[in-house]
């Protein structure tokens, strides 16, 4: 038994540790998920004016500031009693603000964070022992996907073109959100009643050219194919299987010519998601494509035990067809991609938001209770550092994370628990494509697909809500003043790039904030333990998983540990947002093993 830690993990947003046990065959036999800083958004949003919360949380994440305003926005509206009034103008404002987060929180992850692991080297030494086909896929990967600052035997090496590519769309990306927000990252768009600008016309036209400038770059870099062709035939395919061949068959053809060439450029249509999709998964490249090697990918990152975990979404984008006003508790017909929640073997649920809470049991917080219901939760962090202890594994309190659960059960958030609940054409036919075939449907490459896939779902959305849905100086705001906000609740549940968001808020007499809780997707995601000492989802997604490349085709290397790499960044981690401080001790956990 090797014990294997990786602090920090690199490339996600924030500060994290994992722990994890491995075997001597290179199997994680026991995994801990460590959230290290504490920084108490919930406890300093109290006794402040409740309409701050729309400006102030964002700062809990760069990343994804929008996500939090709507969602505080959100809670608001329901605090002020003026949900069932927003104007559908600025429903539609908050969709278009959220749905260009959403690209650019996904690109920035498939490309940046993520994508330099597909130039890890373990690839290069596994590809090299295909001749003329592996030399050139390699080349590819390493072209494309190179980070900025790396070595490869001694020799630095130039970043990939995609990386780079992903860079400048990144920016372009942000001079809409900009736009439309004011400033990115920290917009002052999102305020309670609604939003606090109304696009001209020419503001409009310009949105719709930034969209238009982000399908060029999904064209030439990430599919090789035109995106409305692959909406069509994916996301409006008429069925799951339509879906599944269509990118088989995409596959296919590319792969007839490329066999005889050695060719798998972009200039021969090897889009970044086709390269992946074929080389990334022993299902679809190995079995179905016939290729002679791959990642593995989809045998990594998979859940043990379907009684131990569920997939969850809140919902999100409002339904402009519905007019004016949204119902907060978000039933599974009110938004563009639905609320549900599906069990370990993925049967669909109702949602119902009272089945959220949060345990502590292994968190270091401070309470008689160890599991409440957001709308009664509370943060007080352990204050005495004696108690703070990793040592004793699975049975310590390890994490400033909560544990979120959804009827007792630690959940999944984010793309592929959306798409799938949302029965998304191509994620369902692979999903079954993998049970069919004797897979885990959940795991790394899907996860990956599904994040892919989720910007070709909003693409069209996001063109409709400003070509058609939005008009310009249209009404966006309904009054309101603060004595609205008496002795009141609300709930702000909605989808960030990575899972399901929650806020929570509560007021007294004199309206001012007694109760904030933030429960965030990467408080779902990197969860540790729970009351009943269930894992949280990356916990079980890293047991059982082979701690090497491609299930340790080159035999066991601990330090080069691509299983818990791979696993934990399948989830697009952020610490920022999964923990809303310090060491008060000054102590620092040892530096085990350091990835970078
Ligand atoms: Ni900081 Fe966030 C998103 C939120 S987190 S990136 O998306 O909420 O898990
Ligand atoms: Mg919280």
């Amino acid at each position: 038994m090797v014990q294997v830690t990786i602090d920090p993990l690199s490339r996600i947003e924030g500060h994290y540790r994992v722990n994890t046990e491995v075997s001597g065959e290179g199997v994680i036999t026991d995994a801990q998920s460590n959230a290290l800083v504490f920084r108490g958004f919930e406890r300093f949003l109290q006794k402040q004016d409740p309409r701050d919360a729309a400006l102030l949380t964002q700062r809990i994440c760069g990343v994804c500031p929008v996500c939090h305003s709507i969602s505080a926005a959100n809670a608001l509206d329901e605090l002020f009693g003026v949900a069932g009034e927003i104007p559908k103008d600025a429903l539609v404002v908050r969709n278009i603000h959220q749905g260009l987060n959403y690209i650019a929180s996904h690109a920035a992850h498939i490309y940046v964070l993520w994508g330099p692991d597909l130039a890890n080297p373990a690839y290069h030494d596994i590809l090299m022992q295909q001749g003329d086909l592996g030399n050139a896929v390699w080349g590819e990967l390493s072209g494309r996907f190179m980070p900025v600052v790396n070595q490869f035997d001694g020799i630095r090496l130039p970043p990939g073109s995609s990386y780079l590519g992903a860079v400048m769309e990144l920016r372009r990306l942000h001079d809409a959100i900009s736009l439309i927000g004011g400033k990115m990252p920290h917009a002052v768009l999102q305020h309670v009643g609604g939003v606090v600008y109304s696009p001209t016309v020419a503001d409009i036209q310009q949105l719709a050219s930034y969209v238009s400038k982000t399908v060029n770059f999904v064209e030439a870099f990430t599919l090789g194919v035109s995106p409305d062709t692959w909406i069509e035939n994916t996301y409006r395919a008429s069925s799951p299987q339509k879906a599944v061949d269509f990118v088989i068959g995409h596959l296919q053809d590319l792969l007839d010519k490329s066999l005889t060439n050695n060719d798998f450029s972009h200039s021969s249509g090897w889009g970044d998601v086709s390269l992946f999709a074929a080389f990334g998964s022993e299902l679809i490249g190995e079995k179905l494509l016939g290729l002679p090697v791959s990642m593995k990918m989809d045998r990594a990152g998979v859940y043990p035990d379907p009684a131990k975990i569920g997939f969850l979404s809140y919902g999100v984008f409002f339904k402009p067809e519905k007019g004016d006003g949204y119902d907060p508790a978000s039933p599974a017909d009110g938004r563009v991609i639905p609320s549900g929640y599906m069990n370990g073997s993925l049967k669909l649920e109702k949602f119902d938001h009272q089945k959220i809470s949060e345990s502590i049991n292994h968190s270091f917080y401070i309470d008689e209770k160890k599991d409440r219901p957001p709308w009664n939760g509370v943060t007080v962090p352990e204050e005495n550092p004696e108690e703070i202890d990793y040592t004793r594994g699975s049975e310590s309190r390890y994490s400033w994370a909560k544990a979120p659960n959804y009827n007792g059960i630690p959940c999944e958030v984010g793309p592929l628990a959306r798409l799938m609940i949302m029965g998304e054409p191509l994620t369902t036919g692979l999903v079954k494509a993998f049970q069919d075939n004797g897979y885990s449907p959940v795991n790394n490459y899907t996860r990956m697909i599904a994040r892919m896939q989720e910007v070709l779902v909003v693409i069209p959305e996001l063109r409709k809500w400003i070509l058609q849905d939005l008009e310009a100086g249209a009404k966006v705001a309904v009054h309101t003043d603060l004595s609205m906000a008496k002795d009141s609740e609300g709930m702000g549940l909605w989808e960030a790039p990575r899972g399901a968001l929650g806020h929570w808020v509560a007021t007294g007499s004199d309206s001012m904030v007694t109760l904030y809780q933030a429960v965030v997707p990467s408080t779902w995601n990197l969860a540790p333990r729970n009351s009943k000492g269930i894992a949280g989802p990356v916990e079980q997604a890293l047991i059982g998983t082979k701690i090497s490349a491609a299930e340790n085709a080159l035999g066991v290397d601990y330090s080069n540990p691509l299983g818990i790499l791979h696993t934990v960044r399948s989830y697009d981690p952020c610490l920022a947002c999964a923990v809303h401080t310090l060491d008060r001790t000054g102590k620092h956990p040892a530096y085990a093993i350091k990835v970078v």
